[in-house]
């Protein structure tokens, strides 16, 4: 997959997208990330990417023909219907589901406002997706950038290693992970759940969906409205329910 980020900051991405997983896959050539400084296209000779706002008000608005140059250039040789993003909290929530649709894509495009944001004309001509991570305002978009970039490429095939997928993840069902172990068995007297050591897996497997069932129950019952959830789970939620009724009137 490649990956062209328009931005005025191009260098606030060499730490992220330089170390372990996202250097792994541009590495082995599963991802070819390509940094545009916007600046570059400008055509001034102090290099001018901001104006004032029209109607007056605080701030700063990048102006629109370096920005739109930056998109055209980086979609020359792309194939039609690449997505342009917009990073911006007034885009749809990037979730999961999002993450699996873009990594499907073979080029995306990202763009990254600062300031006040981009003159408007800029998402009626080459904006065709407008994202936010949350909601919330941040001084620019490359963080959101980088953490959509992570998400996605965490999906390309080869990125995880190969027994490590991304469909068992919190949020690939619905519903959250539940609890991880690793060695030594008892760490400052807390021992690692006995189902775990003793290796069925199909006690395993029903132990971590408790769990993660439990977790999703007591930190996100909203994820559980929309969750496709078994009999075996619909009862285990209505059980959750019973205990802390059970200890709300033992309190009491
Ligand atoms: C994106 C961009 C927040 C998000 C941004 C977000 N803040 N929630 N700031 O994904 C225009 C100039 C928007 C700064 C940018």
């Amino acid at each position: 997959m490649r990956i062209d980020v328009l931005t005025l900051f191009p260098a606030m991405f060499d730490g992220p997208m330089t170390e372990s997983m996202l250097w792994k896959a541009r590495d082995r050539g599963l991802l070819d990330l390509r940094l545009h400084d916007i600046r570059d296209f400008t055509t001034d000779k102090h290099r001018t990417a901001d104006d004032i706002p029209y109607g007056g008000g605080g701030g700063m608005i990048m102006k629109p023909e370096p920005v739109v140059s930056a998109v055209e250039t980086a979609l020359s040789d792309a194939p039609p219907n690449t997505p342009v993003i917009l990073m911006t909290p007034q885009g749809r929530v990037f979730s999961h589901q999002i993450a699996k649709e873009l990594a499907g894509c073979e080029r995306l495009v990202f763009v990254c406002g600062r300031y006040e944001g981009l003159d408007e004309r800029v998402r009626q001509l080459v904006i065709t997706d407008e994202i936010s991570i949350g909601d919330y305002v941040l001084t620019g978009g490359e963080l959101p950038a980088m953490v959509i970039i992570d998400a996605v490429v965490r999906h390309i095939p080869g990125v995880l290693g190969a027994c490590w997928a991304a469909d068992e993840d919190s949020h690939a069902e619905g519903i959250l992970e539940g609890p991880h172990y690793t060695r030594p068995t008892v760490f400052r007297g807390l021992e690692v759940p006995a189902v775990l050591q003793q290796g069925d897996h199909g006690k395993i497997q029903r132990w971590r969906r408790e769990q993660g069932l439990r977790r999703t129950w007591q930190n996100r019952p909203d994820l559980l409205l929309r969750a496709r959830l078994t009999d075996e789970e619909k009862y285990l939620l209505a059980q959750f329910a019973d205990d802390q009724a059970a200890g709300q009137t033992r309190a009491l």
